[in-house]
């Protein structure tokens, strides 16, 4: 990595950053909402609050991103991206609810539940997914109706039972059980829960290009070891936070019996791992030409050594 890479990467970030927003400002508006009946002022700032002013937008960052290395830069690829942020934003809000992780403070400010109620929190999440599939299957995406259908179909399977929504059913059933979680099993369900989303968000950005099986195949392999790398690191971020706390207060897992890699091997051999499966998502890109790929590559690199 050089310091020209790394600076280039962040001015992407931030740049792609502020696109998504403004993209996602414009789709939850009133003009732009879908129906034309129901203009509901006080849940659509729900749902804002819900999705603006805040996050790393990492997801939009990865679609945009690999469809420009394609040459692919466009109006339709921002609206995917935004409409991905839009199914990890309802993932947020629902895992923050009480049923579920029970958390008051997400990106810095009240949880969606808390600056409102559960029953907008819900309401909110289910409005954003399936929002984000209008979104994705409208025509101003793409004007083609088989990459849309592709889309659509990608993006069902990446939050559906078989991945995200399936992961979260496998992680509650993990901590209730009594018995330790195997490395393979925790990897498994991480895949499912939040690295099908990121695979997604690459996976996207190769249909919009229309890639070949080839090209598709080494972005497959990139998008799995970086989500994979992703979820390990954020595992270990909780850790550290929850060391840093020590003596304050009783770490938030403290207790549970959490599916973790960190759990299942320990900080320092997860550390290994996190960054062998980002040296992994790099070396996929090998087929690429280094000056182009050189943006996905440091998002990996980014994903294990970002603080938040
Ligand atoms: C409730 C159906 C349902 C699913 C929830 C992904 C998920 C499943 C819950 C999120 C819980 C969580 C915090 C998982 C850890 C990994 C993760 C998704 C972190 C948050 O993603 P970032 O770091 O967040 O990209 P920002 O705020 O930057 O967008």
């Amino acid at each position: 990595m050089t310091d020209a890479v790394a600076q280039e990467f962040q001015t992407r970030l931030s740049y792609v950053a502020d696109a998504t927003e403004r993209m996602l400002d414009q789709l939850l508006s009133e003009r732009a909402l879908p129906g034309e009946t129901f203009r509901p002022a006080a849940f659509l700032g729900a749902m804002r609050y819900a999705s603006l002013g805040g996050g790393k937008r990492l997801r939009p960052f990865l679609l945009i991103e690999t469809a420009r290395l394609f040459g692919i830069e466009n109006e339709g690829v921002l609206r995917a991206g935004a409409a991905l942020e839009m199914i990890h934003c309802y993932s947020l809000v629902h895992d923050d609810l009480p049923a579920l992780d029970n958390d008051d403070l997400r990106r810095g400010r009240p949880t969606t539940h808390k600056a409102y109620d559960e029953a907008t929190a819900i309401l909110v999440g289910d409005a954003l997914l399936t929002y984000a599939f209008d979104v994705t299957a409208d025509p101003a995406t793409d004007a083609d109706p088989a990459i849309r259908a592709e889309l659509v179909l990608a993006l069902a399977r990446a939050a559906g039972i078989g991945n995200m929504v399936g992961g979260q059913v496998m992680d509650l059933e993990a901590e209730t059980s009594t018995e330790p979680h195997s490395a393979e099993d925790v990897i498994r369900l991480q895949s499912m829960k939040t690295g099908a989303l990121l695979h997604y968000a690459v996976e996207a950005g190769a249909i919009f290009a229309r890639a070949d099986a080839r090209a598709k195949a080494a972005l497959s392999h990139y998008g799995k070891a970086l989500g994979a790398a992703f979820q390990v690191a954020d595992d270990i971020l909780d850790v550290e936070a929850d060391e840093e706390a020590l003596g304050k207060r009783a770490g938030k897992d403290a207790g549970r019996n959490k599916a973790t890699l960190v759990a299942a091997l320990g900080l320092k051999a997860a550390r290994k791992r996190r960054d062998a499966l980002a040296q992994e998502a790099i070396a996929a890109l090998s087929s690429f030409p280094d000056e182009k790929a050189a943006i996905l590559k440091e998002a990996a690199r980014f994903a294990v050594a970002r603080k938040n």
